[in-house]
């Protein structure tokens, strides 16, 4: 009989006995099967149901170096993270997160909400699925998110309890070098290059000057910039969708960092999707829904923001004329910025997205990765000039016709 008191990591067999010895979750004379189902890079994740009732959890396991590599060593407090995070984001934005049901800080795991029923947003976005709450979910829960936790709305020593709580360097470790280093460097040697755009990548990326001292400047702001605590990772494999309900899951990353950080993993995930279904030539009705989604992904943030922004703030100063469009600006600005470097280090970086490879044909690639990279180096090098939708996918239209 395995023993919970000491941490190990564990297998189907093993999550079996835990759930059993650790939730009353499921009836006595449960059937329970258990199957690992993770696809991520870092944790183990494992599925039990009971053949009997259909009743189903997910149990989410932390190793002490990454699944993909022991290369990268990371403390197991990142599990606590995911719990913590996952349950304060659950009380600000209801719904929109699974529930969690058990933290365990010896077996460094987390038990909870099973979504099968939900799909993969990137996995969904890439067979062409359209869903038409998706912008307003996930601008809900940015600004419910971000701006709740932020100075503006948190009395400043409680806010700094929550920075303190979640210092998360290993993970942010992560991010400074796969997304603010080495898609501009290859000094780890590791960025893989798709060889028909490699040249490209060498003469455009690597060989701009101006470029990677704006990426300097945006690596040194998001070490620094302890603005709200953000989800840290919110690509579109973070997020489970199904027609009627949208559930971000995954902030393991999560730490006190720009807010634009995650506005921008959206937007260029989301412009991923576009660029492959552009040059895939995909359903028009898609294209048009995604086109919309962009669009309102900012609009809808902006607007929701500076509302919440009357409802919420709480800080004297804060409260000066002309203080909230000044701020919502500069989340703006980083917004630009953020979502050009998510676009860069997915296509020239080490963690790539399916949205790219998986497209067969070499020369519809090579046209959506620089479409791509043409619009993220604009975003990165003009960030202060995108502030509306319309404003964000003109950048790409523009790419892609040129
Ligand atoms: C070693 S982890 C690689 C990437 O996967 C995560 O989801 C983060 O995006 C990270 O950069
Ligand atoms: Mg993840």
């Amino acid at each position: 009989m395995a023993d919970f008191n000491t941490y190990f990591l564990m297998k189907a067999d093993e999550v079996i006995s835990y759930v059993k010895e650790k939730t009353d979750f499921f009836d006595r004379n449960a059937d329970l099967s258990c199957t690992e189902i993770g696809d991520g890079n870092l944790n183990y994740v494992f599925r039990v149901i009971d053949g009997k009732s259909g009743k189903s959890q997910i149990v989410k396991q932390a190793g002490d170096t990454a699944r993909i590599s022991d290369e990268f060593k990371l403390s197991t407090n990142r599990i606590r993270i995911e719990s913590n995070v996952l349950k304060l984001e659950g009380e600000l934005a209801p719904g929109l997160v699974p529930d969690v049901y058990l933290f365990d800080e010896v077996m460094n795991c987390c038990v909870m909400e099973d979504l099968s029923d939900h799909t993969i947003l990137r996995t969904a976005l890439n067979e062409g699925r359209i869903f038409p709450k998706l912008a307003d979910d996930l601008t809900t829960f940015m600004v419910n998110t971000l701006l709740l936790t932020s100075d503006v709305v948190m009395e400043h020593k409680a806010k700094k309890a929550l920075v303190q709580d979640y210092i998360n360097p290993e993970l942010c470790e992560i991010s400074e070098d796969l997304v603010y280093s080495e898609p501009f460097t290859d000094h780890n040697n590791r960025n893989d290059l798709f060889p028909a755009n490699k040249e490209w990548i060498e003469e455009n990326i690597y060989g701009d000057d101006k470029l990677r001292f704006e990426a300097a400047k945006l690596k040194f702001a998001f070490m620094t910039n302890a603005q709200a605590l953000v989800h840290g990772d919110l690509h579109s494999g973070s997020v489970f969708v199904k027609e009627d309900s949208t559930k971000v899951i995954d902030p393991e990353f999560a730490f006190y960092g720009p807010m634009g950080y995650d506005v921008g993993n959206v937007v260029a995930n989301l412009i991923f999707a576009w660029s492959r279904a552009y040059v895939t030539n995909a359903d028009e009705k898609y294209v048009s829904w995604l086109e919309d989604t962009i669009k309102d992904t900012v609009d809808l943030f902006a607007k929701k923001f500076l509302a919440s922004w009357q409802e919420n703030v709480t800080d004297i100063m804060a409260k000066e004329q002309g203080f909230d469009r000044w701020y919502l600006d500069s989340v703006l600005q980083d917004t630009a910025s953020v979502t050009g470097m998510e676009m860069i280090r997915r296509i020239a970086g080490l963690a790539k997205v399916k949205d790219m490879t998986t497209i067969a044909d070499e020369a519809q690639r090579v046209a959506a990765e620089r479409i791509c990279l043409s619009s993220a180096k604009q975003f990165i090098l003009e960030s202060a000039s995108y502030k509306t939708g319309e404003q964000f996918l003109t950048v790409v239209k523009d790419a892609a016709s040129r």
